[in-house]
């Protein structure tokens, strides 16, 4: 099979959703006279990727998990799961939407319709999540360990993360933007803003008063990511999809698939450009001093729409349907992927200034365009001026050099693809190790793919998605490694290892569980010492400890109908010696790690006796840890 045919059939594979008629003309050109390697030849890559039992990796992933709701760590290069983060989703393991401190995340930055909403049903918080983008926290262009922030485009909200104990401290809803979809934190002088994007478009005040298309706007929101608040929001015409900001401090940049304001697919691609809305981050906040704004919903709302002459926002064209927006890591450029233009619009940060002071032409920042191959959906770079496109409908990563594409603009003969490698199958998204930072090393590329298909045991209709490694430190891309994923796999950063140092043992005094703290202080309970239950009306307090193999009450008995707490400490201070507390058939269980405490409510409806015990296993006796509670019958 030649290159040629290869790349036909691959295309063909998702031939019946994708435009095919739109690419149909460009695809001879796209792939002509281009080396495709297959990437499955064994060279000895230059990179160490096996990463040998007892040997630490060198990089964390962090890593979205789309609709699991999950955020997600990996060892890189190894591709290990190390941890998973619930955030937006429900964990059977943690008690991640039950216990009393998780609650609290979950239901505290929730609008006030949507939590009298959601007790109509009964519920006291969302119960699904789709988080796409996990990125880290930012000093001075690069990571710097604090926090990960990451959206959920179904129900508008984002998260933030604690990276000393890896554990969601904030979750806040979006108001007036509809389903937050990209988010990158600011990356200078420091984060700063988290900036957010509305990805469907729908009436500012959409309370079902109108409903017609006309109506529709669009939210960009940037929010105080050491406040976890809504900073300011601007309204912008068109949708909004990805998002970057520069590394100035001055710009930021989303892509809009739909400036038609569509809701159609006929109508959301009926135009040969569509554009990506810049915000001029200073005029906005001057904007916000001087009172240039609409307050809804507590929030202060800008006007930046096209037409208006904004003094916030600029619209660059941009060939139809751009995607993923990228900074390259010298902070020259804004990378802009093309999705069904074969291209990469590439702009000159330093010529964005013109746009705002002498309203230059908006396309004039646009200093290369080279067309890559069909479908390039993001870009990742190393820090030898290369990119990496990920083209999703060729299922393959392309590497291209940034000074040659912006000189074939200019006239000049020079080809600036490199290589072109065959992925399987279908990329989205791509990570190199430090790529999104000023300290990209051009070591590692993921490429993060949606289909699998034959690369593993068939496992049912439902398939993995499919990761594959790319060691990137030579002159050519070697493929390493393939590694199998659950739902699902949207984007990743990989961190350099030094920067991330999280805690061994919780801390005592940690803000999380302040509030067991305080009502034991309040019931005279000493609760790092005293296991006690505490009644007070109908409501019944139980504190007890654990330390293996053993909680600190061996029994305890409530009426039928109380409303029971139970707080467990673990005095264990031993690394990873974790404790959980399980009552069977009550639908109750946590985890409590060293050192922390954990607590959960729940009615006592069900008499008898019912044992509780520790489900992480902890000690040779840790099926011994466990306990009864004696449920006394109403009628006894
Ligand atoms: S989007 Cu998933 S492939 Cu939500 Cu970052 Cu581009
Ligand atoms: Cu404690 Cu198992």
């Amino acid at each position: 099979m030649t290159d040629e045919t290869h790349n036909l059939s691959r295309r063909s594979l998702l031939g019946g959703t994708a435009k095919t008629a739109v690419f149909a003309g460009v695809a001879a050109t796209a792939v002509g006279g281009l080396m495709a390697t297959s990437g499955t030849k064994a060279a000895e890559p230059a990179n160490k990727a096996e990463v040998k039992p007892g040997e630490l990796d060198e990089y964390y992933g962090f890593w979205s998990s789309g609709q699991t709701g999950e955020l997600r760590i990996l060892g890189v290069p190894s591709m290990r799961e190390l941890m998973r983060v619930p955030v937006f989703n429900r964990c059977s393991a943690t008690g991640w939407g039950m216990t009393n401190e998780s609650l609290k995340v979950l239901t505290e930055g929730l609008l006030p319709d949507t939590k009298a909403l959601l007790a109509k049903r009964g519920l006291q918080t969302y119960q699904n999540g789709d988080l796409h983008h996990p990125h880290m926290s930012f000093t001075d262009g690069t990571y710097d360990g604090r926090y990960l922030f990451m959206n959920d485009k179904a129900n508008t909200r984002i998260a933030r993360v604690r990276c000393d104990v890896m554990r969601c401290d904030k979750i806040i809803e979006i108001p007036n933007a509809s389903d937050i979809h990209g988010l990158r934190p600011q990356k200078y002088p420091r984060t700063g803003y988290i900036f957010a994007n509305g990805e469907h478009e729908a009436p500012l005040v959409n309370d079902g008063k109108t409903t017609d298309p006309k109506e529709y706007v669009n939210i960009f929101t940037a929010v105080d990511g050491d406040k976890m608040e809504v900073a300011w929001q601007v309204i912008v015409s068109g949708n909004l999809d990805n998002t970057s900001p520069d590394y100035h401090g001055k710009y930021v940049f989303s892509t809009s698939y739909n400036s038609e304001m569509g809701v159609n697919l006929a109508e959301m691609t009926a135009n040969e450009t569509d554009h990506v809305v810049v915000f001029d981050i200073k005029a906005i906040e001057a904007g916000v001093a001087a009172g240039d704004f609409q307050e809804l919903n507590g929030v202060k709302v800008l006007d930046g729409r096209k037409g208006k002459n904004s003094k916030y926002t600029r619209y660059i064209p941009i060939p139809n349907s751009p995607h993923g927006v990228n900074a390259t890591p010298d902070g020259k450029y804004i990378m802009i992927n093309g999705k069904l233009s074969p291209t990469v619009s590439i702009i000159d940060v330093s010529k964005v200034d013109a746009l705002f002071a002498q309203n230059a032409d908006p396309r004039s920042c646009i200093v290369g365009e080279p067309e890559l191959g069909l479908g390039p959906l993001h870009t990742a770079f190393d820090n030898r001026g290369n990119a990496y496109t990920t083209l999703f409908l060729d299922s393959q990563v392309v590497k291209w050099n940034i000074d040659k594409a912006i000189s074939a603009f200019k006239g000049e003969k020079v080809d600036p693809i490199v290589q072109k490698i065959d992925v399987a199958y279908q990329p989205g998204h791509n990570a190199t190790s430090m790529g999104e930072t000023k300290e990209a090393d051009g070591k590692w590329l993921v490429s993060m793919n949606k289909f699998s298909k034959d690369r593993y045991l068939n496992v049912g209709p439902l398939k993995p998605e499919n990761e594959q490694l790319i060691d990137i430190s030579g002159d050519e891309m070697k493929l390493v490694h393939d590694s199998p994923t659950f739902a699902e796999p949207h984007d990743s950063i990989l961190v350099r290892a030094d920067i991330v140092n999280p805690l061994a043992v919780w801390k005592r005094d940690d803000p999380f569980f302040a509030d067991a703290v305080k009502q034991a202080k309040a019931d005279g309970v000493d609760i790092e010492a005293d296991s006690t239950v505490i009644r007070d009306g109908n409501k019944v307090r139980v504190y007890m400890t654990s330390v293996a193999p053993a909680f600190g009450l061996e029994e305890f008995e409530v009426n039928e109908g109380d409303e029971v707490t139970v707080y467990v400490t673990n005095l264990d201070d031993v690394e990873d010696l974790t404790h959980g507390f399980t009552v069977s058939n009550y639908g109750v269980a946590m985890e409590v790690a060293p050192q922390a405490t954990a607590s959960v409510t729940f009615t006592a409806d069900r008499p008898g006796v019912h044992w509780y015990y520790c489900q992480w296993f902890c000690h040779a006796l840790h099926m011994e840890m466990r306990g009864r509670m004696i449920v006394k019958a109403k009628s006894a």
